[in-house]
């Protein structure tokens, strides 16, 4: 199994452990979707949008055109290099992300999972993923 395909069953498992609640399991209700950002998120700083599968399908999709804007600077538009990488930190987080170089190379050196020199999409996925199923973890 894909480290991508990994990644989605953490979501997909966290779905369903919500969709079973009440009514049809493969869909949040209003009730099953508030229980699980009160739950798996805790208190919401803003007001989620997301109540479907075709949602979730559609911030996919945003990954994706981020991922695929900065990827096509340079070299192989379906990879990132770390100048690209480096770029879309800067600009897509604010900055919020490694400041010096050595943070910087250890930072893309996570992500390269295979450690072929570059990010391809499912690395950054992985990632993203990562990020939220861990930030949601508490
Ligand atoms: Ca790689």
């Amino acid at each position: 199994m894909s480290q991508l395909m990994q990644a989605m069953d953490v979501l997909r498992a966290i779905f369903d452990k919500y969709a079973g609640k009440e009514g049809d399991k493969d869909t949040l209700t209003k009730k099953e979707l508030a229980e699980l950002l009160r739950t798996e998120l805790g208190e919401p700083k803003f007001s989620y949008k997301f109540a479907t599968m075709s949602q979730l399908m559609q911030a996919m999709d945003l990954l994706r055109a981020i991922f695929d804007k900065y990827a096509g600077k340079e070299g192989d538009k379906d990879t990132l290099t770390k100048k690209e990488l480096a770029e879309l930190l800067r600009i897509e987080f604010s900055g919020a992300g490694p400041q010096s170089k050595v943070e910087m190379d250890k930072f893309f050196g996570m992500l390269d999972n295979d450690g072929d020199g570059v990010v391809s999409f499912e690395e950054y996925v992985t990632f993203v993923a990562a990020i939220t199923v861990i930030s949601t973890s508490k």
